[in-house]
Formats: C-alpha cells, structure tokens, sequence
C-alpha cells in the first residue's frame, strides 16, 4: 500500500469509529442510575421530533426538567452527558429531557443550518423557538411527577437552541444557560469574522452536516489540510470538484458574500430584546469557534435587565472546554486550579439549583471571570469594569511595542509582501482536520513562535514588562496601512510572550501564548453591507474589534502583536485584487501584493487596551 492509500485509509478509518462512537449504547452506569424513556413529541405542524427522558431514580417526587435540543444526536451525545457535563446536576435530582431537532438523526422534518426567527405575522410559521415551546409543552403536561419547571442549557449549537428556546419562552422555562452560542455568522462565531470568511471550519461543519442527516465526515485525501485546502485554489473549485451544489448552506455561503438581510435576519441583535428567564452566560477565553457569541449575547440581554438575572462566566476554555474534565489545564498552558469542575459544581449546578428548586441564595456575581496569566477567578460587579484605564500600545521601529506614540514623521512605517500561493498557518502544521481532533480544539493555546519568522509576518514586542499589565474589558486595534493590491485582509493577533528563562515553568520558557486575534477585510471597511475596492497605496484607517479580555501580563513578559495578511486555512485567502464575490473569484485572481503598515506620529498604529490600574492585583 503507498503512504497515500495508507492515509486514506487511516482517515476511512477515523471517520467510521467518530461515527460508531456516536451510535454506542448507554453506560451500565447509566441504566442502573436512571430510568429511560422514548417518545416522538408532535409540533404545532405535525412533524415529530425524537425525544428520550431519562428520570433519576434515586430521586423521589416531583422534579424540575433540564432539556437538552441538538443537532448531533442524542442516543450518544445524552447518557455521556449525565456522566460529565450534568453529572452535578443529575446527583441533584433533575429529569433530563434530550431531543434531536428537526431533520438530524431520529427526528422528522428538515434541518436548516441556522434556522431564522420565524415572522409571527404568519401563525403557520415555526422555528427552534416554536419547536422548544411545543416540547416544553409536552413535557409539563405528560411527564409523570414533574414541578411543571424546565431548565434548558447545551454548548454551541445547543446553546444556540437555547437562545432561541428563551426568545418567547414557554412559562415553565424557569432558567437557561446558553453556552459558547454563536450570535452572529457574518461578524463573528463560526462561518466569518468580521466577513472574512473560516474556510476550515466552513467547509468541513457543512459537510458534517449536511451530506447526510447524521453526522458525516469530509474525507480528506491527505493528512495535512493546509496542503489540500491549497492545492483546493479558489473557492468557486469547491462547488465544482466536491459539493457540486448539493450542500444549502455552502450555496448560501456563495449567495451571501456580505452582510445582507440574509445573515441580519439571523443574528441576535434584533431579537434579545427583553431578559425573559434567569439567564447565564458562558464562554471561553480560548473558544476556536465562539468566542464573540456569548459575549454578545450577554451584552444585548445586558440592555434589558432590569431585574438582574442576566449573568456571565467566562473560563479559560476551549469550545465547551468546561464539559468533561477537570478543567486544570489546556494544551500546555495550566490553570493552578480545576476550573471546569469548580464551574459544573459550583456554578452550573448552583444556578439551576436555585431557579428550578429553590435552592440556596445565588451567589452568582454578574461577572465571573477567569483572569488568565494570574490565574484567579475574578468577580465584577459590571464587565466592563468601570474603573479601567484606557491605554494605547503603540508600533514603533525594530519591531518595538511602546505605551509612548511615535514622535516619527510621514515616513514610519514597515512592510512586507503577501502571497497567497504561500500562506501563513494559523497553527503548525501539519493541520490535521477539525473533525474528529483533537487538535483543533485547542490550536488558540499552540505557542506561537512557528510564526514570527517568517517574512510576511510583522512582530512587534513590549521590553519585558517592569509590572504586571492586566487587561480588563475591550481590546482594540488600529491600523494605517495601505496595499499594491485593491483588496486586502490585516490579521492582528495579540500575545503573551513568556520570559526566557521561565523559572515556574522551564519548557515553557519563551512561550508565546495567543490572548486573541481577528482578521480584517479591506473590501468591509465601510461597509459589511456593501464591499468596496480600495486605491492601491492609498493609507486607509482599519479599526478591527478583538473583542474582550481579562488576561494578566505579567511583569517579567512582553506583550507582543504580530500582523500577517494571512491565516490559513483558518480565514480564506483575500485574491488581494478587489473581485465582487470572493467565492467565485478564479484561481487566476489571487495575487502578491506589498503591504505598508504605518507607525508615525499621525498615523500611529496601535492597539488600545482597557487595563486595570495598579497592574491589577
Ligand atoms: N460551533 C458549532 C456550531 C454552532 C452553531 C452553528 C454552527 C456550528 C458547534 O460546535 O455546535
């Protein structure tokens, strides 16, 4: 057998076994525990959706529900659960009520990626929303010895479901915690940031789940996907040679390359418009998929609460990382305590327990933030703290990052040539496929030092820092920055460079930790709405959201931006020539291009920091 064939194999392989884990019957221990059940509960249209109780039996009288809606499958994905993620939960005494949704595994009807909020000029129209109602409806009314109270909770898509569950919720939902949900594929979570669209993940979350009703893996022919999404070319090739229009949410992605009505119609913005139900908040400081939902969602609620029952947890986790484990660590990069388990127990539990039961005075503050780099969970009374101080890092010669502007003329700047044929990766390679992992999940906490030396990426540092610097709310950047080309993306990415000799720590000695980094895309920076070519060499102003952060520098290390105009397959590549649909430009569009960032006295690129006085102790 050649290596190729080998390759191919071992990745037939991979996908057989994710998809065999995904049918396993339940644990022994799950039997013995709880008594289980299955029904097919009818929506206000007539389609059935799939639905298993599971009913503590240690547990006597009446009990709260906790349901559970997701697209991946709930014979699996459920009993697992009750063993980790609820398990805290399930010592408690709950009914759990897992379901899958419209058109995924055992339910009838058809799956939409990211359904809409329905119009409810229309009483035939449905949604998530309608469907969660209906089942609520159903549980409080058929359940044997229920309180007639419904928590509702899940990670990404099922936090997604929760959101739209709380949008006119039925009047048992007594509480709900939407967890690392996205708020808005354009401008951020999965599909695009800032509409820059993510080609890994894009391509291969449509092919899981969409090839089929089940969850179906892409079969790469090789084991490094950089290589294969390069050797893909232009998007317009997808279409053409793998999905051949087959795929709804890949044609949308083609239809809808800006920000139209479309992804508008999606988004929360419009609908979180009121605090229906206690609600928390949850996200990660390392979430590879959706870092800005939770956040947002917690923002838009913010607006509305009135009463005080919108909260936030922020940890410091990967994509659902406070699921399964004790939370102690991510890739390399430790956490001097067990975050995920201290958040199932104390914070998890805590909530539902004292909404759906009675329990307890909540103690939850309306801020619980993990602080990296000190690692300390910090409570706040408002996020963003009021008392921050704003401070500018400012781009300076030979690579130097300084709290003082530039005092250089016109001519300050640096530059560097981007060629698309020669991307920047987003993280070592080889880039393995996002599904099964596991090295997706946590490429956010891979040292960045496979980067910095390369020609095409521009690095600026701090002098190691005389005390600690702790961010505590927005991060910003600005850049001044022109192109040879009509179109282009700046990647900024903020660091936390470890000292050389790192006495807690000596591997990690000159470690570069990712605090967050986002692309910007030219052809947006008016408008997401309506893309615009810009004047090759004319100096443009990008201001690009890194959104927030509550990460401690310490004295001893330097904070570091790098730019690129690349990360790949992350972010798709930019043609650097201005094409009015990036997925349908040809291989022939893509160009090197020079790019000048700018760093003088009036056009000073910097990053703009909300940072806590006194370093932050
Ligand atoms: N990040 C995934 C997702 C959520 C919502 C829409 C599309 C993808 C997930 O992990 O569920």
């Amino acid at each position: 057998m050649t290596r190729i064939h080998q390759l191919i194999l071992t990745a037939i392989i991979l996908a057989a076994t994710y998809n065999q884990a995904h049918a396993q019957v339940p644990d022994p221990a799950i039997a013995k525990r709880f008594t289980r059940s299955e029904t097919m509960i009818a929506m206000r249209d007539g389609v059935k959706l799939y639905t298993t109780i599971y009913r503590p039996n240690h547990a006597k009288g009446d009990l709260p529900f906790i349901l559970l809606r997701t697209p991946y499958g709930i014979d699996a994905r459920g009993p697992t659960a009750l063993l980790a993620y609820l398990k805290d939960l399930a010592d408690e005494g709950y009914i759990f009520v897992f379901q899958d949704i419209r058109g995924r595994f055992k339910s009838e009807g058809k799956f939409v990626m990211s359904r809409s909020p329905r119009d409810k000029s229309d009483p035939k129209t449905i949604d998530e929303s309608t469907d969660t109602y209906d089942s609520i409806d159903w549980m409080v009314k058929n359940v044997p010895n229920n309180t007639g109270k419904v928590g509702m909770l899940g990670i990404s898509y099922p936090g997604w479901l929760t959101v739209m569950g709380m949008l006119d919720p039925h009047p048992a939902l007594a509480a709900a915690s939407p967890q690392a949900s996205p708020a808005d594929q354009f401008l951020g979570d999965d599909f695009h940031h800032n509409g820059a669209f993510r080609l890994s993940y894009g391509f291969e979350y449509v092919a899981m789940m969409e090839t089929n009703n089940v969850n179906t893996l892409f079969k790469f022919d090789r084991y490094d996907t950089f290589e294969w999404y390069l050797k893909l070319g232009a998007l317009s090739n997808v279409n053409a040679k793998y999905f051949k229009g087959k795929m709804p949410t890949w044609n949308d992605f083609v239809k809808h390359p800006n920000y139209d009505e479309f992804w508008q119609k999606q988004a929360f913005d419009p609908y979180l418009n009121k605090v229906t139900v206690p609600t928390l908040n949850v996200g990660g400081w390392f979430d590879q998929e959706d870092y800005r939902g939770p956040m947002q969602i917690y923002k838009l609620l913010e607006k509305h609460d009135g009463d005080n029952k919108n909260f936030i947890v922020l940890g410091p986790w990967n994509h659902g990382g406070w699921a399964n484990g004790p939370g102690d660590k991510l890739g390399r990069i430790k956490f001097d305590s067990d975050t995920g388990a201290h958040f199932r127990a104390k914070i998890q539990a805590a909530f539902f327990n004292h909404y759906l039961k009675g329990k307890g005075d909540l103690k939850q503050p309306e801020a619980l933030l993990f602080q990296t780099g000190s690692n300390k969970w910090v409570a706040h009374p408002h996020w963003p703290p009021k008392d921050t101080q704003k401070r500018m890092l400012y781009f300076h010669p030979a690579g130097k990052l300084a709290f003082t502007p530039p005092v250089a003329d016109e001519a300050a700047f640096d530059k560097y040539t981007s060629d698309p044929a020669s991307p920047v990766p987003y993280r070592p390679r080889p880039v393995t496929p996002t599904y099964p992992g596991p090295e997706w999940r946590n490429w956010m906490v891979e040292d960045q030092r496979f980067a910095h030396a390369r020609p095409d990426v521009l690095t600026y540092e701090t002098e190691p820092l005389t005390e600690d610097v702790t961010l505590a709310g927005s991060i910003t950047a600005k850049l001044f920055a022109s192109t040879s080309g009509t179109d282009i993306d700046f990647i900024v990415r903020l660091i936390d460079a470890y000292p050389q000799d790192y006495a807690k720590e000596p591997t990690m000695s000159g470690n570069q930790l990712l605090i967050i980094g986002e692309p910007t895309r030219a052809r947006f920076r008016k408008s997401f709405e309506k893309p615009e070519p810009v004047k090759a060499g004319e100096v443009n102003e990008y201001s690009i959201d890194l959104h927030w952060g509550h990460h401690c520098f310490r004295k001893g290390h330097r904070i570091m931006v790098q730019v690129s105009s690349t990360w790949f397959p992350l972010i798709d590549r930019n043609p650097q020539k201005f094409v009015p649909n990036i997925f349908e430009a040809k291989d022939t569009d893509f160009q090197s291009a020079e790019q000048t960032i700018l760093r003088s006295h009036k056009q000073p690129s910097h990053l703009s920091l909300e940072v806590l006085a006194g370093g932050g102790k």
